[in-house]
């Protein structure tokens, strides 16, 4: 039977991340992706000033009630990018009464890079998240997000034990598997580390670090990972799949040389994962 995704990020109108991201990518692997905008801006926010921002906070439970008389499920449900404070807890809901005694909850607690919050972004949205990811079963924060999670100084390249202990410290506030993103012990690799708290295993997935900040990898990493555990690959290896995704975009976009705050070109990259995912 075809699977069904619930995706609940904002719609930056350019800037391939959030929802223009992860529809494409679930759709791609044959999963059928619903979705539930947060807020629709007219371009993603970092390195960009003038952008517009609407909140869609007030269109949600609206949304989901009618959901609810139509006695629709989900298989994986996927959180991104909020819109207000409030939704966290609407989030919360919405992972209890849409999902299946077996479906995935997947949380992006997304909020900060490199050290600072995204420009809506405010420490208040720290305690939402870190209660968002209790009821979680994969957690996906990036090097800063888990930092802030835990109340630690972030560090960019923290050593192997720290990441562990990041690792752990998070799977400890309520979620079964956690993979942190932007994880970089040398200077010339990036990658991710997942734990997985009921097997105890630690497992890590590199590429190549390029010195430069690209907007909505999170999002295509967290997409193609979703992606990845749905076909039944273990997380091991569904970081590793991501990350070489990510990568191949990454790769592609610096060779057209387009404005990196408009996204990575994963586009073409699609057939990649779909031969990795077994559906071409
Ligand atoms: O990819 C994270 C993200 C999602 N949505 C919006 C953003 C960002 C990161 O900056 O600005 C609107």
């Amino acid at each position: 039977m075809q699977k069904r995704a619930l995706a609940i990020h904002d719609i930056s109108c350019i800037g391939r991340c959030s929802l223009t991201v992860c529809l494409p990518i679930l759709s791609a692997v044959g999963i059928e992706t619903v979705v539930l905008p947060t807020a629709v801006l007219s371009t993603q926010t970092g390195g960009m000033t003038g952008f517009t921002f609407h909140d869609l906070t007030s269109e949600m439970t609206p949304i989901t009630d009618h959901w609810k008389a139509l006695g629709q499920t989900f298989d994986v449900i996927y959180s991104g990018y909020l819109g207000s404070l409030a939704q966290a807890k609407l989030v919360e809901d919405i992972i209890c009464d849409f999902k299946r005694e077996h479906s995935l909850v997947v949380v992006d607690p997304v909020m900060a890079d490199n050290g600072e919050y995204y420009s809506l972004m405010t420490p208040e949205f720290t305690d939402e998240m870190r209660s968002l990811c209790k009821n979680a079963d994969i957690i996906t924060p990036n090097l800063t997000e888990a930092a802030f999670l835990l109340d630690r100084p972030y560090y960019p390249h923290p050593s192997e034990k720290e990441i562990e202990e990041l690792l752990r410290g998070l799977a400890a506030l309520g979620a079964k598997k956690v993979v942190i993103t932007g994880v970089s012990f040398e200077g010339n690799s990036l990658g991710a580390a997942a734990y997985d708290s009921e097997t105890g295993e630690i497992s890590y997935a590199f590429t190549d670090r390029v010195n430069a900040i690209f907007h909505g990898t999170g999002d295509v990493f967290g997409s193609s990972l979703v992606a990845s555990v749905m076909s039944g690959k273990k997380l091991s290896e569904a970081i590793r799949i991501a990350m070489d995704f990510t990568f191949r975009a990454i790769k592609r976009t610096l060779a057209a040389g387009t404005d990196l705050r408009f996204g990575v070109q994963f586009e073409l990259e699609l057939p990649y994962l779909m031969r990795e995912l077994g559906v071409l």
